[in-house]
């Protein structure tokens, strides 16, 4: 398992609002991963509807577009071996009723339509929303990490 694998993370516009950016990416790298990148941004609705265009034939989908071009997000792209599965634990299940408390939606998140992040489901997805999210790449980095790996 690749030690630079990277995983899309968004801090949505209520997790933002709440003031839950520090806690978040406290808890990542707690773990040990390694923050590659991170923006503040308003997203355009174009951005919103590419992102989850998988969702589009949804009912939810309007409504999930409205709520994530409805303040500011936070996008980040975290990287670390495992990062795409053992960063979605770290996140949660989707409806935050069901998240088991602990992670990031257990903790802090009731609704499923306010779930408050995020987190790629798998590396392909996150190669695509990484590249969405940050279509100029990311800045050049090398993290130190022998306390992490050994
Ligand atoms: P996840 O974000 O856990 O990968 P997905 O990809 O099934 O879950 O759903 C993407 C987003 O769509 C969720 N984070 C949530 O904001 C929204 N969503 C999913 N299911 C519903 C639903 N039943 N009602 C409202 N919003 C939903």
């Amino acid at each position: 398992m690749a030690n630079n694998e990277q995983t899309f993370i968004m801090i949505k516009p209520d997790g933002v609002a709440r003031g839950l950016v520090g806690e978040i990416i406290k808890r990542f790298e707690a773990k040990g991963y390694y923050l590659r990148a991170l923006k503040m941004m308003n997203v355009p609705k174009e951005l919103a509807e590419e992102h989850y265009v998988d969702l589009a034939s949804k009912p939810f989908y309007p409504g999930l577009v409205n709520y994530i071009v409805s303040g500011p997000v936070v996008a980040t792209v975290w990287e670390g071996k495992g990062v795409v599965v053992t960063g979605r634990k770290l996140v949660g299940a989707t409806n935050p009723l069901a998240s088991e408390p602990g992670s990031i939606r257990g903790d802090y998140a009731i609704d499923v339509g306010r779930n408050i992040i995020h987190g790629s489901d798998a590396v392909e997805s996150a190669k695509r929303e990484i590249a969405l999210w940050f279509p100029d790449g990311l800045a050049d980095n090398k993290p130190s990490t022998q306390w992490i790996y050994e």
